[in-house]
């Protein structure tokens, strides 16, 4: 069995010895455009030529959870696509977005600015029933999110395509009712993935149905979030601020308003990083068992080609 691995902006060697040791009768090559047929492909953000050259694949396994900018590319017709199955990745999201949520709600960064300036200074506190935390998306990291909020009793609402039952979380579920979904939230995190249905679903109408004092918190795209819609909200009051980890073009150009804005919080597409150790045995233990003759059905987070994630 052939392994290609072609992963931009990875230096690939750890991910070699990593899959070569956890699948130790296969042969795990990082791929050139002079590379062998390969059965499996190992990737994150190929170039098109991969794809082109790389014709006899059995699967595709995106070393990331989002498949927005595979999809984007001529995929072999018919071959399956994986996605990292959390892998990791959920309990670092859970982590950020309850950072986020918690340092707005208890204004942490308002105490910071005190005490940088000598005040020892108490502010009001807040009520947790006045700020309600609305989670779009709740599959494998969404889902996370929602319960690690819950455990810390904000109340919680969550959105999906598919109706949801999650202890703890008020579920809503279809674009029938994003505006009640919208109309019961505060805080609004997004954790959808990017399809033709959800780039921009965070612009003017949308963000304007959230509680007055809203904050905005993007971990999933940048293509989800119309950036001057997000600042002018925020600029007229409705909003209170945003928490952003993700970009319409990352790096986040120098120029960008982002950076500046005192009421936005920028950190570097690195709410939840792809874990190699945690990664390899997923995508290894997979192709252990197609190459055992199961279905494929019976791998979960396989991609949904009509779905588009
Ligand atoms: P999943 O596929 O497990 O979950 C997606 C969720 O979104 C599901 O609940 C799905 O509904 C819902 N959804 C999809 N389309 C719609 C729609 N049109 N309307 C309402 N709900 C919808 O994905 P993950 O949880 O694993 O990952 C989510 C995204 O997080 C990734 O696609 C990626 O973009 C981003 N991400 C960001 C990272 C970062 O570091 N910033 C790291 C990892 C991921 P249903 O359950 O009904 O199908
Ligand atoms: C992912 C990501 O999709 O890192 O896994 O954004």
């Amino acid at each position: 069995m052939r392994i290609s691995f072609c992963c931009t902006g990875t230096p690939a060697q750890p991910w070699l010895d990593g899959l070569r040791a956890a699948l130790p009768g296969a042969l795990v090559e990082e791929w050139t455009a002079a590379a062998a047929p390969a059965d499996y492909a190992v990737v994150w953000a190929p170039p098109q030529a991969f794809f082109d050259q790389q014709t006899q694949l059995k699967a595709i396994f995106n070393t990331g959870a989002g498949v927005d900018a595979l999809l984007k590319l001529r995929l072999p017709p018919g071959v399956p696509l994986v996605r990292l199955d959390d892998a990791g990745m959920a309990v670092q999201m859970a982590e950020y977005v309850c950072h986020a949520v918690i340092r707005h709600f208890r204004e942490f960064d308002a105490y910071e600015a005190d005490i940088r300036q000598g005040r020892w200074t108490f502010r009001e506190p807040h009520l947790r029933q006045d700020f309600p935390v609305g989670v779009m998306g709740l599959g494998v990291l969404g889902e996370r999110v929602s319960r690690a909020l819950a455990a810390f009793d904000f109340p919680v609402r969550g959105w999906s395509r598919s109706a949801k039952t999650i202890p703890g979380v008020q579920c809503f579920a279809g674009a029938a009712q994003l505006n009640d979904f919208l109309a019961a939230s505060r805080i609004l995190v997004c954790l959808l993935p990017l399809t033709l249905d959800t780039e921009n679903i965070l612009r003017r109408d949308t963000l304007a149905r959230l509680q007055p004092g809203g904050y905005v918190i993007n971990v999933a795209r940048g293509r989800h979030l119309v950036d001057e819609d997000l600042i002018a909200l925020i600029d007229s009051g409705h909003l209170a601020g945003a928490a952003l980890d993700v970009f319409r073009t990352e790096p986040l150009p120098a120029a960008h308003p982002f950076w500046a804005h005192p009421k936005i919080t920028v950190t570097p597409h690195t709410s939840a990083r792809t874990l190699r150790g945690e990664s390899i045995a997923q995508i290894a233990g997979k192709i252990r068992l197609l190459e055992s003759g199961q279905p494929l059905a019976s791998l979960a987070a396989t991609v949904d080609f009509n779905k588009g994630y």
